[in-house]
């Protein structure tokens, strides 16, 4: 059924394109910048690494509610999750597990130090709270001190020059229930302020296969606040002030009792409040930039409403940054970030210092983009690791067209958590042997693009490897290790989007990759393949999309094949009067069946009804 429907689409959209003379139109082209390659706003035209932007708009054309439905719509991304909406996620960024992926909301590091290593809680940002989202992959996040998973960079919504409100409200299958405001006073004479108020609610369904007997539904609840305040420029100087807070619990199967027996009744609390100041300053030659951030995660465990186990991490940052043009084709970044890591699970306390110092420098002529970076991070607990980042762009004989290379080093420090439990009571050789050094990445990447034209695609190749993962001994128990030798990933991506007319665009990406361990052994669900093709279209009163997004050749935990399968999402929406528009979407359009992590449910076909207000 799903492929009869894929077809179909597929014909629809070639139908299409066929009736539309592309000559016709070539959209309006506004030069995008991004933020997450060089640490500055950098034009997307002059970019040499791969990067995945997903702006507001496109946020609400997909209307998904969390930020791993959003990424998995992008080419380079996969995510599985253990249940539904607020399950624990897993988002690999060219396959590499989450947590060698940095995460930073308006530049804060979100990262949770309590887990056992630095997991960001992906699943807990919702979309309703950004503004944007961009994707640094690959080996290339040199200047945030990133390892082999990348950089995601993430903008919080914030008010434009005139006041606003907005609220949206939805509802939908599995007892889902959304609620958005936000209030932005406008540029005023002191400054813009922003209110943001973000709900979500799940009644969710019964994750586990297994869960026969109490069966109950896992449900989910997610409250978060948003509070920022921009004061007015002086001299090209500003300052951002911005707290926030996230409550979220989530309930899921399988977790153990005191007397080590299994329960179904588990619930996972997660609450993460954070506070920062930004200073900023900006001329037409250079960019300063100063901040100050405090992140407080707080998670507690319960099985059968008793709390068994529970954790505070902290992250504290002050970073410093200033880019300067020199001449007429120079350009130097510098910067140092100084970052304080701790947590405290009731029995342990530690805290860290990483301190860091980096540089690029970049040149630009008419005919070639190249730039060099380097970074030294000084670690309390293993000392001091260098990573380094060349890149280079350059036009080829055809015109639109350009080459890019990058090529860098990247790294993962031990989290305090690995570190504590080696020299805590329950760890012993070989785990005690020797103290956990830093991972090491390497990885590079070569490719041609176009982002000129109507028809704009990218095509890659990248090769990473992973030095001295750290591990939990699965063998002896004994705590974490660190492996000898390479895990390497291999890939191609191919994207593509062509705007067919100033309302309409269709798109797609292929993308191929082949990750295996230090044995060679196939790393477990990651798709060989994933491929999809979209269509969207708005005339500023109405607006819709199609995504049908293709799985294949995938492995479990235990080498075994999971089958392949294809997904579609459709959303809708249309203004009703100047201020209230509607929308309906459906998540998994087919009703397909199929399995993200083995022995766990993937939620069905769901329908969404929403009502955005806008004055
Ligand atoms: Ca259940
Ligand atoms: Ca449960």
């Amino acid at each position: 059924m799903q492929t009869r429907l894929f077809h179909i689409i597929f014909r629809m959209t070639v139908g299409v394109i066929l009736a539309v003379n592309p000559i016709q139109t070539l959209a309006e082209t506004i030069e995008e910048t991004v933020i997450v390659a060089d640490r500055i706003d950098t034009s997307s035209q002059s970019l040499a690494v791969s990067v995945n932007v997903i702006d507001r708009k496109l946020m609400e054309a997909l209307g998904s509610a969390t930020l791993p439905q959003l990424l998995k719509t992008q080419v380079g991304i996969s995510t599985t999750q253990t249940g539904g909406l607020g399950a624990v996620s897993g988002t690999r960024v060219r396959g590499q597990d989450g947590f060698r992926t940095k995460v930073l909301l308006d530049g804060v590091d979100i990262s949770d130090p309590s887990s056992p290593q630095i997991g960001p809680r992906m699943e807990h940002v919702l979309s309703g709270s950004l503004d944007r989202i961009e994707v640094l992959r690959g080996t290339q996040g040199l200047l945030w001190g990133a390892d082999a998973g990348g950089v995601i960079s993430l903008t919080s919504r914030s008010g434009g020059a005139d006041a606003s409100l907005n609220i949206d409200v939805e509802r939908g299958g599995y007892g889902f229930e959304s609620e958005t405001l936000t209030a932005a006073s406008g540029e005023t004479t002191v400054g813009e302020a922003t209110l943001l108020i973000n709900k979500v609610a799940l009644e969710g369904f019964n994750a586990r296969l297994d869960d026969t007997v109490l069966a109950d539904r896992d449900g989910y609840d997610n409250d978060s606040y948003h509070l920022s305040y921009t004061s007015p420029e002086w001299q090209g100087w500003s300052a951002t002030l911005i707290a926030r807070e996230v409550d979220a619990q989530t309930d899921y199967d399988l977790c153990y009792t005191s007397a080590f027996g299994i329960s179904n009744d588990c619930t996972d609390d997660y609450k993460n409040d954070s506070q920062n100041i930004v200073i900023n300053h900006s001329d037409d030659s250079s960019q300063t930039r100063i901040s100050w951030s405090e992140s407080t995660s707080e998670r507690a465990y319960a099985t059968d409403g008793a709390v068994g186990f529970s954790t505070q991490g902290h992250n504290d940052q002050l970073t410093a940054m200033h880019s300067r043009k020199v001449g007429d084709a120079f350009r130097v970044t510098v910067g140092v970030d100084l970052d304080e890591q701790g947590y405290d699970d009731g029995f342990d306390q530690r805290s860290r210092d990483n301190n860091a110092a980096y540089a690029n420098l970049q040149r630009e002529s008419n005919d070639l983009i190249v730039s060099g970076g380097i970074r030294v991070d000084d670690n309390d607990d293993f000392g001091r690791h260098t990573s380094w980042r060349l890149t280079a762009l350059t036009p080829t004989a055809f015109d639109g067209i350009s080459a890019k290379a990058a090529i860098g080093t990247g790294f993962r420090a031990p989290s305090p958590y690995e570190i504590g439990y080696n020299t805590g009571p329950w760890a012993f050789s070989p785990a005690t042997d020797s103290p956990l050094k830093e991972e090491r990445s390497e990885g590079w990447e070569i490719g041609l693009r176009d982002v000129t034209g109507a028809v704009t695609w990218d095509l890659t190749y990248f090769n990473q490897q992973i030095t001295d993962a750290i591990i939990f001994d699965l063998v002896n128990y004994s705590g974490y290790v660190q492996i000898a030798g390479e895990s390497e990933s291999t890939g191609i991506e191919a994207s593509v989007d062509w705007q067919l007319a100033e309302r309409f665009s269709v798109g797609g990406f292929v993308s191929q990759l082949d990750a295996e361990d230090s044995q060679g052994a196939r790393l477990p669900y990651r798709p060989e393949l994933t491929m999809q093709l979209n269509a969207r279209y708005n005339d500023g009163d109405s607006s819709w999309m199609l995504i049908a997004r293709h799985t294949a050749d995938r492995v479990d935990e235990f080498g075994s094949a999971l089958s392949d399968y294809t997904v579609m999402d459709a959303t809708f929406s249309r203004k009703v009067t100047g201020s209230i528009s509607l929308s309906v979407r459906a998540e998994n359009l087919t009703n397909q069946a199929y399995t993200d992590i083995a022995g766990y449910r993937s939620p069905r076909r769901a329908l969404y009804v929403g009502v955005k207000l806008a004055i």
